[in-house]
Parts: C-alpha cells; sequence; structure tokens
C-alpha cells in the first residue's frame, strides 16, 4: 500500500517523510507546567449508545484499526466543546503498543509512559472522511486513553479485552476480523471519558505527520490484563518484522500551549 516507513527508530529516520514543522506529535504532557484549563470539558455525544455492530479489526501493518460504527439508533458518536468549535465525528480507532519488555505509549504524563494507547479519531463535520480531514488545519481531534497492564488472577472478559485478544485472527499485514459481542465506546474504553484531560495542538504521529490534530489525552487509564496486551506481541507489520513498540518518539513542545482540565 505504497507504505515505506517503520517503527524501527521510532519514527527518528522519518524526518524525509514528516517534513514539517513545530507542532509535531506526541509530547511530553505535564500536570503541574499545563496551563489550568477553566473553559468547557468535552462532551461525548452518543459515547453510551449500544453501537449497531459488531467490531471489524484490521491489521494495516503499522498498527490495528478499526471503523466506528453507528449506534443502535443510527447516530454516530461525536465530540464538542473543550477547545473545539463544532462536532467532531468518532471515525476510527487504533493502538500503539510495546513489547513484552518495553511500555509502547506515545504521550509520556508526568514522565511516565504507558503500557500501551488508544487513539480514537475524530473528523470535523465540516470535511465528508478523513482522507479530507487530515489536510484541513481543524480537521481532526484524536482523544488518547493510556492503557495500564494489571495482574488478575480470574479477570472478567470486558468489550476491551476481547477486542485486544481477538489481534490473533489478524496476525499479517492486509488481515480482517470480526470481533462478536456489542458495547458502547465508552464501554470499549472502560468507561474513562468525560474525566481529566490534557488538550493541546499537534500532529498525526505517523507520516506524514500531518498538524491537523487537536489532541484531547485522559489522564484516567483503563486497564487490561497482561494475558490481553500480549496477544499485540505477536502481530507482524508491512515487512513481516514483529510489529512492536509502534510508537513515536516525543516531539519538542517549541510554542505551544498545553491545557490541562481538572474535572
Ligand atoms: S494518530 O492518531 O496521530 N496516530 C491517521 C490518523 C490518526 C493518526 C495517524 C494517522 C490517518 O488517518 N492517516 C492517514 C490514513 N492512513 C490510513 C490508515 O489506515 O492508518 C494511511 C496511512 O497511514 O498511510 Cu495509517
Ligand atoms: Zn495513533
Amino acid at each position: 500500500n505504497g507504505m515505506e516507513w517503520n517503527y524501527l527508530k521510532n519514527g527518528k529516520d522519518w524526518e524525509d517523510l514528516c517534513s514539517s514543522g513545530k507542532h509535531q506529535s506526541p509530547i511530553l504532557l505535564d500536570s503541574r507546567t499545563a496551563r489550568k484549563w477553566v473553559l468547557p470539558g468535552i462532551t461525548f455525544w452518543h459515547y453510551y449508545r449500544l453501537l449497531k455492530r459488531p467490531f471489524y479489526i484490521r491489521n494495516n501493518g503499522h498498527s490495528i484499526s478499526l471503523d466506528i460504527p453507528v449506534t443502535s439508533n443510527g447516530r454516530k458518536p461525536f465530540i464538542t466543546g473543550g477547545r473545539l468549535k463544532g462536532r467532531y465525528y468518532a471515525d476510527g480507532l487504533h493502538f500503539h503498543w510495546g513489547s513484552y519488555k518495553s511500555r509502547g505509549s506515545e504521550h509520556l504524563i508526568n514522565k511516565r509512559r504507558f503500557d500501551a494507547e488508544i487513539h480514537i479519531v475524530h473528523r470535523n463535520e465540516k470535511y465528508r472522511n478523513i482522507a479530507q480531514a487530515v489536510r484541513q488545519k481543524d480537521g481532526l481531534a484524536v482523544v488518547a486513553i493510556m492503557v495500564a497492564i494489571v495482574r488478575k488472577d480470574n479477570a472478567k472478559s470486558t468489550p476491551l479485552s476481547r477486542l485486544m485478544e481477538a489481534v490473533v485472527r489478524v496476525p499479517i499485514e492486509d488481515s480482517n476480523a470480526t470481533v462478536f459481542g456489542q458495547s458502547s465506546l465508552d464501554q470499549l474504553i472502560g468507561g474513562v471519558s468525560h474525566r481529566d484531560f490534557f488538550t493541546y495542538e499537534g500532529s498525526l504521529t505517523t507520516p506524514l505527520c500531518d498538524e491537523t490534530v487537536t489532541w484531547i489525552v485522559f489522564t484516567e487509564t483503563t486497564t487490561v490484563t497482561m494475558s490481553s496486551v500480549s496477544k499485540f506481541w505477536l502481530l507482524r507489520d508491512h515487512w513481516g518484522h514483529r510489529l512492536i513498540n509502534n510508537y513515536r518518539i516525543v516531539q519538542d513542545l517549541n510554542n505551544r500551549t498545553v491545557f490541562y482540565k481538572k474535572r
């Protein structure tokens, strides 16, 4: 699919692909130095409604991704508020992770890297599809949720654990699988929406690293067991190598303000 980049150097060798600028992602997030945000929180519309269809997951050679279906009453979940103008529709979701010996979140919160990071990619209602939106300055809002591994001997199955364990069925690039069982988007991320978050202006964390993303990073983590996360460490990338540590190294903040909203 024309992909000519990988994660062997965590993006340090993407200079020719990510020519651009001074507003790159991910970054270090620090609750002490961030500007305290007193304006509106984010509102999550239809995040609590059951989604209509099971998830259809895909190994795209650099992550596991899925399209977000409409809800059982035919609505597309969306977010408003924070520093966003208008609606941003939830379009897709994907993961970044580490390996059996390393953590793999993209953003760091108070110097801490988490085990994995979920991205829910939202598109400005002004644009017809993601391909259009990625090129517009106000095109995307990505909600990031940190994932922490917890030790549990008799863990209950959750929508997230069922989704994560299903990746054994998409071992190589371009494979697809259906994950049966329904949930809401909020259930999928473990009910951590509408809590404390950081927000700042940044970029896609993969080439071409377009600076078109309003980032919304929750501080509350969602938890999964080692047994669920470890399924990701067996996946293969575009080159047939292990798809591990698919996170980009942190970028300079430069002239940007990071806002922090405490509920
Ligand atoms: S992220 O949330 O900053 N990691 C895209 C969206 C969000 C992020 C990164 C990339 C995106 O939409 N990229 C362009 C489309 N992709 C399609 C895809 O399936 O994901 C094409 C591509 O890169 O070449 Cu991979
Ligand atoms: Zn991502």
